[in-house]
């Protein structure tokens, strides 16, 4: 999403996120995505690091340049990003667990983080009437996530970030096409 919005052209190929990625593991010794592979350059994992890279690429396009603005834009990425990691956590304690052997009390403490973030997210709900930046992108990749995997779910009494995909739509399409 960050790339498109900066008009940066990647080839996006699908990995497998398993054990036998060796595509994956060539690049990435943790075996994970995103990844992001430079022709001739060391490639670079994770999507903060990948969506810093695009900044510095772009001369600073992806995130503010006043240092209160860029604190609170990278203070949104890592606590998006944090609650991403614990909803994974919770995706592989049930996916890759025998049923026998999944710790509940892993995913309580896991959903609490998760539940804790999204209230704080709620009642903070950045806004959108800018220039989109690193933490918008990270909380649109969050929202994704808990669509896929919570649908119905995580929006339950948090109507202003239940509606904020819908701003984020709008302002990611209006700023395409300023920049087309
Ligand atoms: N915080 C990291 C999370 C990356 C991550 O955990 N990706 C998952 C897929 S959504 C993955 O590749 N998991 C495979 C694994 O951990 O083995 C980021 O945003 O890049």
């Amino acid at each position: 999403m960050a790339a498109r919005h900066l008009g940066i052209n990647l080839e996006e190929v699908s990995a497998s996120d398993g054990p036998d990625a060796p595509d994956l593991i060539g690049s990435n010794p943790l075996g994970r995505i995103p990844m992001l592979i430079r022709n001739g350059e060391m490639p670079l994992c994770d999507s903060v690091a990948i969506m810093h890279f695009f900044d510095r690429l772009t001369e600073g396009r992806l995130y503010p340049r006043s240092p209160d603005q860029r604190a609170e834009a990278e203070m949104l990425e890592a606590l998006c990003d944090g609650i991403t990691d614990s909803l994974l956590s919770i995706t592989y304690e049930r996916r890759l667990r025998p049923e026998e052997k999944i710790y509940q009390p892993w995913i309580d403490r896991h959903w609490l983080k998760v539940a804790r973030g999204l209230d704080y997210l709620e009642k903070h709900t950045p806004k959108t009437d800018k220039a989109l930046n690193g933490g918008h992108f990270a909380l649109a990749a969050l929202i994704g996530y808990l669509h896929l995997r919570y649908a119905g779910r995580w929006s339950v009494g948090r109507p202003q970030l239940a509606a904020w995909p819908r701003q984020f739509s709008a302002l990611f399409r209006e700023q395409m096409k300023t920049a087309a």
